[in-house]
């Protein structure tokens, strides 16, 4: 067993390695990290998951429920420390399965990834009372100036393999295809979506759906949605070019900026320093979707809000069928906004140990019939000019991606190791006691009784209080 695998090991059973282990740890991380770009290319299949927030056990949850590393391949959209309290051994973990294995899991920066916010919002605290000195934070925020700004999964197949206990499979004629599949920790299907093949629209969803899946607005999608060209009688003059398409989902922690209209200027960032306090960087990491139009002043003041038509312009230009976000506490898990063009994705379950909502991953499959090597947007600009737009009147054919969500709670109680009895290993207590004693939780854990949620679907525009902790700019509306 290597020095990693025994880390990995340790740290699953959420006990934090030794300083001088972090450091190396660290130190490997920072030398793969540097070499990635600013925005990740990954080929689907893929998992994608949002927020962590140290929730340590959720996190081991998340992996029963979507697979285990290295069997699943992994896409994590950033905010993985801070409010929980186990930021230390979810974030190490992480980093450790990043090492070990560099092409099954992804990690992407989210807004607490900085040394300015982990301060006010716990991983700085949590490092001292673990260690006893600010070293591996240091180290870690050291590594959080490397971490890609954004990634591109490449490859997804815009329909999906009905899972094999979905009541539904038995209403997929051969006129339609899966589209959008939710499963419960139990891996039981509760909301299904079909399109039709060659040209149906998303209208077409049966009506039998038993949604845990907030309503959709499905009526003004059918144009910009139309089904794969060449899987039956079509009119599709773009013929097998646009065959089946899918088009690239590109995932970053916060959305979109008004100072970047293309995923290449997302690449041009000097992206290895502490997150800004403006600017297109700190942008992607702080920006919320919203139902306005165009761009806003956002709350947090940090980032911006943006509207559908932001959406919908960015994506088109850059042949792009979806964005993943996280970012934003969702009751349900996960939640569509414009059309499908966007999806919020939360996978801290009962956030703060209080909040009662359950979590969510999304997972993207490989485009089986193009071999996963279809010649796909790679976001790059100037690509929109040729073939397939020779025609301004043509719609592009791109497809959104099937999307399968699989939705999980809270890990039960009695897994979780409260904090107060966490064992402390040796190589902590050399300037432990030296220190005053650990602030009290910040959160009472005896509060976690989960109110059911079974009304409409909610989106806290929270994270909770994640507001920079600055004076509040003020900013003119872009
Ligand atoms: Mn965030």
């Amino acid at each position: 067993m290597s020095d990693l695998d025994r880390a990995i090991a340790q740290l699953r059973a959420c006990r934090p390695i030794p300083e001088p282990e972090v450091r190396e740890l660290c130190y490997k991380a920072r030398e793969l990290l540097i070499e990635e770009g600013n925005v990740v290319s990954v080929d689907a299949p893929v998992t994608i998951c949002g927020d962590i927030h140290g929730q340590f056990h959720d996190l081991m949850e998340l992996f029963r429920v979507g697979g285990d590393v290295p069997d699943t391949n992994y896409l994590f959209m950033g905010d993985f420390v801070d409010r929980g309290f186990y930021s230390l051994e979810s974030f190490l973990l992480l980093l450790c399965l990043k090492v070990r294995y560099p092409d099954r899991i992804t990690l992407i920066r989210g807004n607490h990834e900085s040394r300015q916010i982990t301060t006010v919002y716990g991983f700085y605290d949590e490092c001292i009372r673990k260690y006893g000195n600010a070293n591996v934070w240091r180290y870690c925020c050291e590594v959080f100036d490397y971490l890609a700004l954004g990634a591109l999964v490449l490859g997804a197949s815009s329909e999906l393999e009905p899972s094999g206990s979905s009541q539904s499979n038995s209403l997929l004629n051969g006129d339609e295809e899966l589209e959008i599949e939710v499963l419960n920790a139990a891996r039981e299907v509760t909301y299904t979506s079909h399109r039709k093949r060659g040209g149906g629209s998303s209208q077409d969803i049966p009506s039998d759906i038993s949604d845990i899946l907030p309503p959709r607005d499905i009526s003004s999608s059918a144009p910009s949605r139309p089904g794969p060209a060449g899987t039956g009688a079509t009119s599709d003059s773009l013929g097998s070019l646009s065959s089946g398409t899918t088009g690239a989902v590109l995932c970053v922690h916060g959305g979109l900026s008004p100072l970047i209209d293309t995923v290449d200027k997302i690449r041009l960032i000097d992206r290895k320093q502490e997150v800004p306090h403006e600017g297109p960087m700190c942008d992607l990491l702080w920006s919320d979707p919203d139902e306005i139009e165009g761009w806003g002043l956002s709350p947090r003041g940090a980032g911006f809000l943006f509207g559908a038509d932001i959406v919908k312009h960015f994506s088109y230009k850059n042949d792009l069928s979806l964005i993943a976000r996280a970012h934003q506490l969702v009751m349900e898990g996960f939640k569509e906004m414009f059309d499908g063009g966007i999806v919020t994705v939360w996978s801290a379950p009962n956030y703060c140990y209080r909040c009662g909502n359950v979590a969510a991953i999304l997972e993207l499959s490989e485009d089986a019939g193009n071999g996963g090597t279809i010649a796909q947007s790679n976001g790059e600009y100037g690509r929109s000019a040729g073939t397939m737009l020779r025609n301004d009147q043509m719609e592009k054919q791109i497809l959104g991606p099937g999307r399968r969500y699989r939705v999980f709670d809270a890990a039960a109680q009695d897994t979780r190791g409260m904090p107060a009895k966490k064992p402390v290993a040796d190589y902590f207590l050399v300037r432990y006691f030296l220190l005053t004693l650990p602030k009290p939780p910040r959160i009472e854990l005896g509060n976690s009784i989960k109110k059911k949620t079974t009304s409409k679907l909610t989106i806290r525009n929270s994270d909770t209080t994640s507001q920079i902790p600055l004076k509040k700019k003020t900013r003119t509306t872009l």
